[in-house]
């Protein structure tokens, strides 16, 4: 996109501390030049010839890995940097080919919408991603109703298929193939590889099969879907928040991304309840005077609901992890995913996005964890605190390096360091937060 982040987290081949060689290099583009044309070349050779290595179990087990996927989120819309738009890539490498996105409006609805194209692409099979927008106020529910409906499709299918197991008409091949369907049917390896059996049987057998033929109008739904929400803070911790409560309390499998920016970001920079004390925004121009809600908190207190705090250019194999557990977990998952915007004014640039979200993490700004129930199951505890002891005494300078703090000082000298001190505190309290449930009792 321009921005140059690529080159500043892609590592190359260090030998040696010091010896860092960066596997990217950015050059200014020139279309008419001798290079330009090879490379446009080497671009067409590389869409069109070299297959990616698409087997989850090869691409996910780690970050190095993950990026030999095909993307099936491409060339967005998004700001140059955006820190959002790089974990909707991600989470399309790692199931896009049966992933569905329930996306509330704002900048992700804006960049993934953008008629009449869309940075949502198919894969060599022609598979890829099914994306629908609805409104800022009900994305969860639009998202649970998709998985409901899916839910419904399927439980079709298996009634079908047990029908068709004791009825006489239903070719034999078949009957063990949808045996082992029931038998799979939520896991989604399985279910890829049985369609791609069973699709021709059916298709073979509905002339004769009343089951079979039945079944065929049912195929789209035989490979187990991946149900995505994604919507940005202003949708998840204000005015959506009220359908994601009901949502992840349905204890439906759904995964639900929050894309953090810590203000409305499509329309100018509002504040939100994700906003933190301190920072500048629209509606709280002399900086917020409250904290930042803790809505991944709120959801562990659920119990059955996985939730994580990440931030890719902080910890990418954290990241790969959560997103991964989040997916595998058969209830509803919360990811919070904290996001540069250029809301933020970030000083060093939109080209550092990733590396500011590593000295968010660092000085305690932000914090790493992952709540998972499925360790409560093991009679473990299912809080997981993936931030490393942080290091205050880059707090202050991290505020600085963003406009929407820096600018607090110019405006209201007097107030700011106040101000500054007392968001420093906050991050504390709400680290020892995290602290505490690592010391529960289970
Ligand atoms: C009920 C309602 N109010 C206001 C809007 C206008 N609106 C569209 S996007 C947006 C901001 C979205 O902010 P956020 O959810 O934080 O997502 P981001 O743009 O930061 O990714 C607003 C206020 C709307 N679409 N619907």
């Amino acid at each position: 996109m321009g921005c140059g982040n690529c080159v500043d987290v892609c590592p190359g081949n260090p030998k040696a501390e010091g010896d860092y060689k960066l596997a990217l290099k950015m050059v200014p583009f020139d279309p008419e030049s001798e290079a330009t044309k090879v490379e446009s070349a080497n671009w067409e050779y590389a869409v069109k010839k070299v297959s990616s290595k698409q087997s989850l179990v090869d691409v996910a087990s780690n970050p190095k890995n993950s990026q030999f996927a095909t993307p099936l989120f491409e060339f967005s819309g998004a700001c140059s940097g955006c820190g959002e738009t790089p974990y909707v890539k991600l989470i399309t490498q790692l199931f896009g080919d049966r992933e569905i996105v329930a996306n509330a409006t704002g900048c992700s609805s804006i960049y993934s919408g953008s008629i009449p194209s869309t940075p949502y692409t198919t894969n060599e099979k022609g598979q890829g991603p099914a994306w629908a927008n609805s409104l800022f106020e009900d994305f969860c529910e639009f998202g649970l109703g998709m998985e409901l409906a899916n839910e419904k499709m399927r439980e079709r299918i298996e009634k079908v298929m047990t029908e068709a197991i004791a009825a006489d008409c239903t070719p034999a091949d078949a009957k063990a193939l949808f045996q082992s369907w029931i038998e799979n049917k939520n896991n989604a390896e399985e279910t890829k590889k049985l369609a791609e059996q069973i699709i021709p049987v059916i298709e073979a057998g509905k002339d004769k099969c009343a089951h079979c033929k039945q079944l065929v109008e049912l195929e789209g739904y035989l490979v187990k879907r991946s149900q995505w929400i994604i919507g940005g803070d202003g949708a998840s911790y204000d005015i959506g928040y009220g359908g994601l409560d009901h949502v992840i309390a349905s204890g439906k499998d759904v995964n639900i991304l929050v894309l953090d920016t810590e203000v409305y970001s499509n329309t100018g920079g509002q504040s939100s309840k994700a906003t933190p004390l301190g920072a500048i925004a629209k509606f709280a121009a002399s900086g917020k005077r409250v904290r930042k809600k803790d809505l991944g908190m709120i959801a562990t207190t659920y119990g059955y609901v996985y939730v994580a705090q990440i931030a890719m250019g902080a910890d990418q194999a954290q990241c790969l992890k959560a997103i991964r557990e989040a997916e595998a977990y058969p209830g509803p998952s919360l990811i919070i995913a904290y996001a540069p915007c250029i809301n933020h004014g970030l000083k060093a640039g939109m080209g550092k996005a990733q590396a500011e979200e590593a000295k968010a993490v660092e000085c305690g700004y932000w914090h790493l964890w992952r709540f998972n129930p499925a360790l409560e199951e093991e009679g473990k505890n299912p809080f997981i605190l993936d931030s490393k002891e942080p290091d205050y005494s880059k707090f202050q300078d991290f505020l600085k390096g963003e406009v929407r703090y820096a600018s607090v000082m110019k405006q209201f000298p007097n107030e700011a360091q106040e101000l500054f001190n007392a968001s420093e505190e906050m991050a504390k309290k709400r680290y020892q937060s995290y602290v505490r449930m690592t010391k529960m009792e289970y």
